[in-house]
């Protein structure tokens, strides 16, 4: 086909994708699985393929050795209107494998069917050993300026855009895991600068479960699934988990952030990110100075709270996955500050009696406030997720000129850990060439062949110093801006196995972190032991926790202590008295909303009109309004989006009640087990809905009602209880509960009794 005169089918698909971005008053629901939407009937014209969907963004066309092609995006997918052979030979069939007559056997020379299943067998690399489970997002980087006196990398130069890939993930699980699992989450991202590729990989948590690179094995080997039966999965609530926490106390630190609400996190979009270990920055006169990288999130950090991590990971395992995807599809690009923490870089590498080197240490943001260097937004979803989000592959020892690293010991075992594990992963050592991998500097390095190699390198001389390529590549200086291995002065002492005794304290910061949670926090760190604790086999284990627990704090050894039923120890170390960082909590103050998810009731007999309105209102607002109705299709004007058989309370951050529904058809204990057991017809209300408001209450949600809808809250008993609307109108509803959603949650709805 001519390229210059697009089939309708493409032309069409591309208006209506960009239909669906000018569209922005018009609700469009994100999840449209292609860019535009199918025939009924299969079809039959050729044409080329259909463009990407709108929100989707793809690697640079850039060679293997950085160099623009200028070339679209879509040169890297498949071309034409027909079906080929890998080689572009064109198919007639794909359907019937080439037999001996109709009945077979199949013929060995069915080249076509060889190499369709061949393929097809070898589809599959190894997941990642650790964060198997993620996904990731295009976006930019614009730096502020403000670390110009410190660094000379050239991204955070004031106004510099950078393009950026990131990726989230869980570290525990297997690929095909579930997202809303109690862990740390993954935040790395990949900066293609013009000075070379940065990857900054951190995770939601600003310390780690270990001082020295060499327990990762350990650590991780106790909290993946037990080698005889591989169970649990995505889990830390087993026996070998807390067998080497309880043990391995230098642990004890990122095991809290693990059980408090931090393990649990609402969104992508509303975590923090650490880059865990002490850095060192260098300027152009080669002064240096050590910070620690804090991604700050626009939305503030949230969380689930565990029984919706619990239901989610039922109903939408992808829970995470789709809120990143959603928004950025909805326009609610995600956005997060890039700032650091400042400590002059003393012979000691201390701050404030806190050793930088020692990665179980936070050094808390009263004392080193972080100062913002750039901002990160997240514009566009992955095309295609196996060559962007499971290709991509970070490493710490991707720096520009300008940062340097530390010899914090597990920083110092990452920059070995990271290139070795994409030579099983990705099959080779050329996974730089990859497209997503691909830097957006030039590259000259001197590197040869191997497996897979893109490349097409000229000369005679890969090797320095030579004359036949004409003594290139040279080396660079200063005024090239070379990269600086800071000549650090390495301490004269013997080779040991041993740390410093710094790292010797292993309950200050707990402490520290425990004092400074509200008390609903505490209240969800108390549950979260119990629960976790409570399901391991092992007294043993149980009790030696316990005993960690006491020296963190007693009463929060008494509480967990009562519910596994056993006595609460003494501490056995001096308790360490330790000021707050309230910081370190995420309760307490207001937020932009953009990207909530609220869910609109409605049924025939509902105010439709204010609910219309409604819809447009929170749209406008940056939200996304989902229509919940007793079926599929429309309700007057209004499109359906969720039916009472579809909607799950996790799904919404609030709900607004625009009528009082009557039990649907199949509200059934037969057709939905969400109905229950009563007999719908004793209920005025649909039990589906009743269940949703009553879900929504425990999650201590925002809940809205107008018109009939009030009678809802009152058959769910609610009324009139912190964080529950009765309105004269959908506006006036929209307006209470849009406040509400600022502060996250009705934090008033969890009772602190045990610790008032
Ligand atoms: Fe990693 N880690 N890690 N890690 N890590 C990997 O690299 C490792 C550590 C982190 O989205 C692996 O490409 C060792 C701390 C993230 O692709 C592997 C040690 C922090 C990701 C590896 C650590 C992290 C990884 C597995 C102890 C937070 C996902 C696949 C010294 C600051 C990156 C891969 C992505 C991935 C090794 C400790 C964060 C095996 C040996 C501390 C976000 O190389």
């Amino acid at each position: 086909m001519d390229a210059s005169k697009p089939a309708k089918v493409v032309k069409d698909a591309v208006e209506a994708a960009t239909a669906r971005v000018a569209e922005a008053l018009t609700p469009a629901i994100p999840g449209a699985p292609g860019s535009a939407p199918p025939a009924v009937d299969e079809p039959t014209t050729p044409h080329d393929p259909l463009p990407p969907k709108a929100e989707q963004g793809a690697p640079q066309t850039r060679t293997p050795t950085g160099a623009r092609t200028g070339a679209p995006t879509t040169a890297n997918g498949q071309q034409g209107e027909f079906l080929t052979t890998s080689q572009g030979s064109r198919l007639r069939a794909t359907d019937h494998s080439l037999k001996a007559g109709p009945r077979g056997p199949i013929l060995l020379q069915d080249h076509h069917f060889r190499e369709k299943i061949t393929h097809f067998d070898h589809e599959r690399i190894p997941e990642r050993v650790v964060h198997a489970r993620g996904a990731g997002a295009h976006g930019v980087f614009t730096g502020y300026g403000t670390a110009e006196a410190m660094t000379r990398a050239g991204f955070l130069a004031k106004g510099k855009q950078t393009p950026v890939f990131v990726r989230f993930s869980t570290v525990l699980g297997s690929r095909g895991s579930a997202d809303t699992v109690r862990d740390t989450r993954g935040f790395a991202t990949k900066f293609y600068t013009d000075e070379g590729t940065f990857d900054l990989v951190g995770n939601n948590i600003p310390v780690f479960f270990i001082q020295d690179a060499i327990k990762f094995p350990d650590i991780i080997h106790a909290g993946k699934p037990h080698p005889d039966r591989e169970i649990p999965q995505a889990q830390s609530a087993h026996d070998t988990f807390w067998d080497f926490v309880s043990l391995h106390t230098e642990a004890q630190h990122h095991t809290m952030w693990n059980m408090s609400d931090r393990g649990i996190p609402r969104s992508y979009r509303m975590m923090e990110g650490f880059g865990v270990h002490t850095f060192r920055l260098v300027n152009a006169a080669g002064e240096t100075t050590l910070v620690k990288f804090h991604w700050k999130p626009k939305l503030g950090v949230h969380s689930l709270t565990w029984e919706e991590a619990q239901i989610a990971g039922g109903v939408d395992p992808d829970f995470h996955r789709r809120d990143l995807y959603d928004a950025i599809e909805a326009g609610a690009f995600p956005e997060w500050e890039l700032g650091v923490q400042v400590f002059p870089d003393t012979p000691e590498e201390t701050f404030a009696g806190i050793d930088l080197l020692d990665p179980t240490k936070l050094v808390p943001e009263e004392l080193a406030a972080v100062q913002p260097v750039g901002k990160l937004v997240l514009n566009r979803t992955p095309t295609n997720f196996f060559a962007e989000t499971e290709q991509v592959a970070f490493h710490l020892g991707h720096l520009p000129p300008g940062i340097d690293v530390t010899n914090d010991p597990l920083l110092q075992g990452r920059l070995f850990s990271y290139v070795d594990t994409q030579l099983t992963r990705l099959g080779g050592p050329n996974f730089s060439q990859i497209p997503i991998n691909r830097p957006h500097a030039p590259v000259n390095d001197m590197l040869r062949d191997g497996f897979h190699q893109h490349a097409v390198h000229a000369g005679a001389a890969p090797y320095r110093p030579n004359s036949l390529d004409g003594g290139n590549p040279f080396p660079a200086g200063d005024a090239e801006h070379a990269f600086l291995d800071v000549p650090v002065t390495v301490a004269a002492a013997p080779k040991v196995r041993a740390n410093p005794a710094s790292f010797d304290d292993h309950y200050s910061q707990v402490r520290l972190f425990w004092l400074s949670m509200s008390p609903v926090e505490k209240e969800h760190i108390i549950r979260a032991y119990t629960f976790e604790l409570g399901k391991c086999y092992e007294q043993a284990i149980k009790e030696r926790q316990l005993q960690c627990l006491a020296n963190i704090d007693p009463l929060l050894c008494a509480e967990v202590a009562s519910g596994l039923g056993l006595p609460a120890p003494a501490p056995t170390v001096p308790l360490v008295e330790s000021t707050p960082s309230p910081a370190l909590s995420q309760v307490g103050q207001q937020w932009p909303t953009d990207g909530r998810v609220v869910g609109i009731v409605v049924d025939p007999d509902a105010d439709l009109e204010g609910a219309a309105l409604v819809r447009r209102d929170l749209s406008a607002a940056g939200m996304l309004p989902l229509i919940i109705a007793p079926h599929g299709g429309m309700v007057g004007d209004l499109t359906v989006q969720r039916t009472f058989a579809t909607a799950r309370s996790v799904e919404f951050d609030a709900i607004l009640l625009a009528t009082a529904p009557r039990p649907a058809p199949d509200a059934l204990p037969s057709r939905d087990d969400k109905a229950g057991s009563a007999d719908p017809g004793a209920s005025a209300v649909d039990p589906r809905v009743l269940l949703l408001v009553e879900e929504c209450w425990r999650q201590a949600k925002a809940i809205g009602a107008w018109g009939t809808g009030a009678r809802v809250v009152r058959s769910a008993r609610v009324a009139d209880t912190p964080g529950v609307v009765s309105a004269g109108s959908g506006a006036e509803a929209l307006a209470a509960v849009t406040d509400l959603l600022a502060t996250h949650r009705v934090w008033e709805r969890f009772p602190a009794a045990a610790l008032a």
